[in-house]
């Protein structure tokens, strides 16, 4: 880490430091949390498999949409960043019918204001996909928001130039995904605007844990799907008894195992890199 960096938040997994008045540092821990509860267990390599992917995501998507990356760091789990000014909401867009969506559609037929045909059922592809932004909520759950709501927080031309570009780069990154056999059920963006007014995006981009990845060989619409990566924790878990409130459970040696390789596996299906030369040469997946 950079010695004169000042720590500016944590997030569950991450943390924040200030490097200088136009440049941060996001590190990404090997924390998981599971049912909202970060458990004492690490999963070794997470923070590294979950910043290469961004940075993966960052360049394919670099024609579509600028964004924060300065660089890498050698120890894989740091990004430079240009600091930007956030906007205040989740861009969210969804393919497929699952987590909040889902929930909202069961009680409403709609989700954020898009009026959706009856009778899907959870997990179902939608029939094109969605832009359902969010709060940012500081704790707690962000709340979804229909257009009006959003407007009202970043003004119409912004909304709309965040909605047409956060849907290209679902299409884009959801189709080299379904190449690779895994399916990108939904995703969480977030975006800043630099000195000139440009929309970058930012943050962490196309992750597990800003994303839901299902292995396409095991979709079955009508029920929760598997989650590519945290599948074996949330078991092990439920397993358990654990009532969900902290602390959590610290998790047995084959399940962080596991887990690992499921999300070593992510890496590599979705960069087509072994993670390996990743961990040797970050700057591998800029290329
Ligand atoms: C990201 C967050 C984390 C805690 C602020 N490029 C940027 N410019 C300005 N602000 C941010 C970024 Cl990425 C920014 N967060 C989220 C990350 C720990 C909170 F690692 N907050």
């Amino acid at each position: 880490m950079s010695d004169t960096a000042l720590h500016l938040g944590s997030g569950k997994v991450r943390e924040l430091y200030a490097l200088d008045d136009e440049r941060l540092l996001l590190v990404a821990s090997d924390r998981i949390s599971t049912f909202d509860v970060v458990l004492p267990t690490e999963i070794p390599d997470k923070g590294r498999v979950l910043t290469g992917l961004s940075g993966f995501w960052f360049a394919q998507t670099r024609d579509l949409v600028p964004n924060h990356l300065l660089a890498l760091r050698s120890d894989g789990r740091s990004s430079e960043c240009r600091r930007l000014e956030m906007l205040p909401i989740e861009c969210v867009v969804r393919g497929y019918l699952a987590g909040s969506g889902w929930k909202d559609y069961r009680a409403t037929g709609e989700v954020c204001g898009h009026r959706l045909p009856d009778g899907l059922v959870e997990s179902q592809q939608l029939p094109e996909p969605l832009f359902t932004p969010a709060t940012k909520a500081q704790t707690g759950h962000d709340e979804n928001i229909d257009r009006a709501a959003a407007v009202e927080l970043v003004g119409e031309q912004r909304f709309d130039e965040v909605e047409r570009v956060s849907l290209e780069l679902y299409r884009t990154v959801s189709e080299q995904a379904a190449a690779r056999g895994i399916i990108l059920a939904d995703t969480k963006l977030e975006f800043g605007v630099d000195e000139r007014g440009r929309l970058v995006l930012a943050d962490e981009a196309f992750t597990p844990d800003s994303s839901r990845f299902w292995p396409a060989d095991e979709y079955a619409p009508g029920g929760p799907q598997p989650s590519f990566d945290k599948q074996f924790v949330r078991d092990y878990c439920e397993t358990l008894g654990w009532d969900k409130a902290y602390p959590g459970p610290e998790l047995p040696a084959d399940v962080v195992a596991g887990t690992r390789a499921r999300y070593v596996e992510a890496f590599e299906r979705l960069t087509g890199i072994a993670f390996d030369r990743y961990v040797d040469e970050p700057g591998v997946v800029l290329a």
